[in-house]
């Protein structure tokens, strides 16, 4: 399969309380009609941290204080044989934020207990990495998916460092 170079770098964040997990309805856009975290691309110049703090603004009005990395994935969205959408996201969990979870244009939050997670209305890749995160794992996972959004190739390793994060190369 071709690959694009067209890789655009999003946030995904979650915010966490006791044996709950924040998910939002994505109102508009790319993956409407799902629940997710908040996120989404980098603006020009913007680092990881700041789209996180903006998107989460924007999306859901809070203001993130204290979150660490959870997953990264590199999601690639094939159409006609050709990778023509990647996106390579980067995960986050947080436990202190300021403001209330809000409803947006673009998001509708709503907390949901971990046992309770409605995996069929979000993402395909969502259960295959998510409850590992939750158990303390961290992520690191590729995924092709089908032009109707199933997977078709899926690689999920646990990891000790991020690919972002190795300065080797
Ligand atoms: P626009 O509409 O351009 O302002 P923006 O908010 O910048 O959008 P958007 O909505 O395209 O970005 O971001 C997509 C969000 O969906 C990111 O947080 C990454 C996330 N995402 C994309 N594919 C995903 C997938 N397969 N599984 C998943 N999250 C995914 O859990």
């Amino acid at each position: 399969m071709t690959e694009t170079t067209d890789k655009k770098v999003c946030t995904l964040l979650f915010l966490r309380r006791g044996d709950e997990i924040l998910l939002a309805m994505k109102k508009r856009g790319f993956g409407a009609g799902r629940y997710n975290g908040v996120g989404g691309k980098l603006d020009e110049g913007e680092s990881i941290e700041q789209a996180l703090a903006r998107e989460a603004r924007e999306e859901i009005e809070v203001v993130p204080m204290n979150y660490w990395q959870v997953a990264e994935h590199d999601f690639l969205y094939p159409k006609d044989g050709e990778v023509t959408k990647q996106m390579y996201s980067h995960v986050y969990f947080c436990d202190e934020w300021q403001g209330d979870p809000s409803e947006t244009e673009e998001m509708k939050p709503e907390w949901f207990k971990i046992s309770d997670i409605p995996y069929e209305q979000m993402w395909a890749d969502d259960k295959l990495w998510l409850p590992q995160v939750l158990a303390g794992e961290k992520v690191y996972g590729e995924f092709t998916f089908n032009e109707d959004d199933t997977i078709l190739t899926h690689d999920v390793r646990f990891v000790e460092t991020f690919p972002s994060e190795d300065i080797s190369d």
